[in-house]
């Protein structure tokens, strides 16, 4: 019965610091690969969240910079640029595609080869401003011919 306790107790104060964690998850995630003297590609995966969360922080020791972008046509010319944050809706998903979001790797320090794995450590923040850390070990993938072009 004291055991019983003691794994309880251990079992509950794990579940509090991690609850936040727990509420955000990350499936399906890929990211590009690239070509020889290619500095730059992009990460892919679809996160949902329970309670809602902001996606903050990207960052990936394979690349010297890594922000999350958004994709936009502009006058029929598609355009990328940095946003600050990426709101997951409580209850919700967003998905980083091809031609959506997406997590950009940039000065890349090696090319990316496919069938590789590159870790990415994604940093959200709940409503309170609490932030914890999910980390991903990501596939790399080549793409069969051009780049999707979805709508
Ligand atoms: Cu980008």
């Amino acid at each position: 019965m004291s055991f019983f306790k003691i794994s309880s107790l251990v079992f509950s104060i794990f579940f509090s610091v991690s609850a936040f964690a727990q509420t955000v998850s990350v499936s399906d995630p890929w990211i590009r690969a690239t070509v020889q003297g290619q500095k730059a590609t992009g990460a892919f995966m679809k996160i949902t969240s329970k309670e809602g969360a902001k996606l903050t922080g990207v960052s990936s020791p394979a690349a010297g910079v890594s922000e999350i972008h958004e994709m936009k046509m502009e006058k029929d010319v598609m355009k990328m640029a940095a946003v600050t944050s990426l709101n997951v809706p409580a209850g919700g998903a967003v998905e980083l595609k091809p031609g959506g979001y997406h997590v950009m790797l940039m000065d890349l320090k090696a090319p990316l080869a496919d069938k590789a794995t590159v870790p990415i450590t994604l940093t959200f923040e709940n409503a309170k401003g609490v932030k914890s850390q999910v980390e991903l070990q990501v596939p790399v993938r080549a793409m069969h011919g051009k780049m999707e072009h979805k709508h």
